[in-house]
């Protein structure tokens, strides 16, 4: 089973880059080899570490960091040529028990806090571009969090932290980041009358993110009214943290409504001069916090868990200026068979064929199907097979993507099974690269 070929199909990186806004995507360290590294460094303009700069990985015990997680995607980003948006300095959550179990009076809380700032803003200084200084201060109703900084140290809480981070790197561009607050609404109020507070003050705060943890079909109608009305402020804004998940299982018409909302959004962020990026909360269904989080819903990034482009990468694409793909031509449409050919002990030999059942030539096709009883694909031929649990998805190769109308090719597989084995379902084929 081979990796999809990765030069194939639009880099958004480079067509947000002609766009003069970069695309980034929030990464694993961990993970950062093989396909996912590859298809991060050559994607995607930025990263964000998901978790490796949080307060509770950098210094789980009082005065004793750990940083090889955050140094591993710093280091990523620089061999890649990237922008590094930290994230986050200050935050109610991911906090270290000796911090939230401690209790410390206010005068050392804040020393506590600008310390910290010091220290990671300082290693960092120079290599990260975006520092997400304070992350969630708002409640829904647009009135200031109760957090352990909020409680303790009052609204100033906010003001220090960015003083601190901006004497810590004074090119780093600091952020304050919320979800939530993408649309018009009385949290994004009460952020905006923060931010402009802040601001009023004097309070070093060059940018306003927004995580934009969205939902299929409900991308708000408000989104660039309301980046426009930050950027008035003089400041610039960002989508820090997108993803837009659905209930699974994914159909072709989820999928089809998941790009629409890709391409709104990075549309939004483009129309608002102010708009630096876009950053999706990791690139890959593999990587993302939503099926923990919200079960039975995911399918919420632009890749598929086997790093396949799902419609929504085409979307984004599109709306950066990509005009390489389009839909598949009036009349192109494809079929496809599958016999077992073969059986024997714990294995078999699966024979599929492609069918152009379309008027016009086929270029590129792609076939998926279920195994049922738990059977694996071991070895494929004539088309790179990826599997996820149960689901199968084959892409064609280069040589025999394209298909003369009537025509077919085939291609086939090895797989491993206990037990009976009964024939796919949801066998689909689908045309266009
Ligand atoms: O993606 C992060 C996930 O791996 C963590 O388990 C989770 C813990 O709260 O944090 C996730 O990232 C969050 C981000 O730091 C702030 N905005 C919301 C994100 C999703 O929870």
């Amino acid at each position: 089973m081979g990796v999809l070929p990765l030069a194939d199909g639009p880099v958004l990186r480079d067509l947000a880059d002609a766009r003069g806004i970069t695309y980034g995507t929030a990464v694993t360290a961990s993970k950062l080899t093989g396909t996912y590294g590859e298809l991060a460094g050559a994607q995607f303009g930025s990263v964000t570490p998901g978790n490796e700069m949080k307060w509770a990985s950098v210094e789980p015990t009082r005065g004793s960091y750990s940083w090889s997680g955050a140094d591993r995607v710093v280091d990523f980003a620089a061999a890649h040529g990237q922008k590094v948006r930290g994230h986050t300095l200050v935050w109610h959550s991911q906090l270290p028990s000796w911090l939230t179990g401690g209790s410390f009076p206010p005068g050392e809380l804040r020393t506590l806090m600008t310390d910290h700032i010091a220290v990671e803003a300082g290693r960092y200084k120079g290599r990260v571009d975006h520092w997400d200084v304070v992350n969630e201060p708002m409640n829904e109703d647009g009135s200031l969090r109760r957090s352990l900084w909020y409680e303790q140290l009052g609204e100033s809480y906010l003001a220090d932290a960015f003083r601190a981070a901006r004497a810590a790197d004074p090119d780093a561009k600091l952020y304050v980041n919320d979800y939530n607050t993408d649309g018009l609404g009385a949290k994004s109020d009460g952020l905006y009358n923060l931010v402009k507070r802040l601001l009023a003050q004097g309070v070093p705060i060059d940018g306003v993110g927004f995580q934009a943890h969205l939902i299929v079909g409900q991308v708000p109608s408000t989104l660039e009214a309301n980046l426009k009305r930050f950027a008035d402020l003089g400041v610039d804004v960002a989508i820090t943290e997108l993803d837009i998940r659905m209930a699974l299982p994914a159909t072709d018409a989820k999928l089809a409504q998941q790009k629409s909302d890709f391409t709104k959004v990075t549309t939004a962020c483009l129309a608002v001069a102010r708009c630096v990026g876009v950053t999706v909360w990791g690139f890959t269904d593999s990587d993302s916090w939503i099926p923990s989080t919200f079960p039975g819903q995911g399918a919420a990034t632009p890749y598929d868990e086997n790093f396949v482009p799902k419609p929504a990468h085409t979307g984004i694409a599109e709306a950066l200026g990509w005009t390489g793909g389009g839909d598949p031509p009036p009349g192109s449409s494809c079929s496809v068979t599958y016999t077992v050919q073969n059986e024997w002990g714990n294995g078999f030999t699966a024979a599929l064929t492609v069918r152009n059942t379309g008027t016009v030539p086929l270029d590129g096709w792609t076939a998926t199907w279920s195994y049922g009883a738990g059977q694996q694909v071991t070895q494929a031929w004539n088309a790179t097979v990826t599997q996820a649990a149960t689901r199968v998805t084959a892409v064609n190769l280069a040589y025999n993507g394209t298909i003369p109308a009537g025509g077919s090719v085939n291609f086939g597989l090895n797989g491993s099974r206990s037990g009976t084995n009964p024939p796919p379902t949801g066998l689909l084929c689908t045309t266009g690269s």
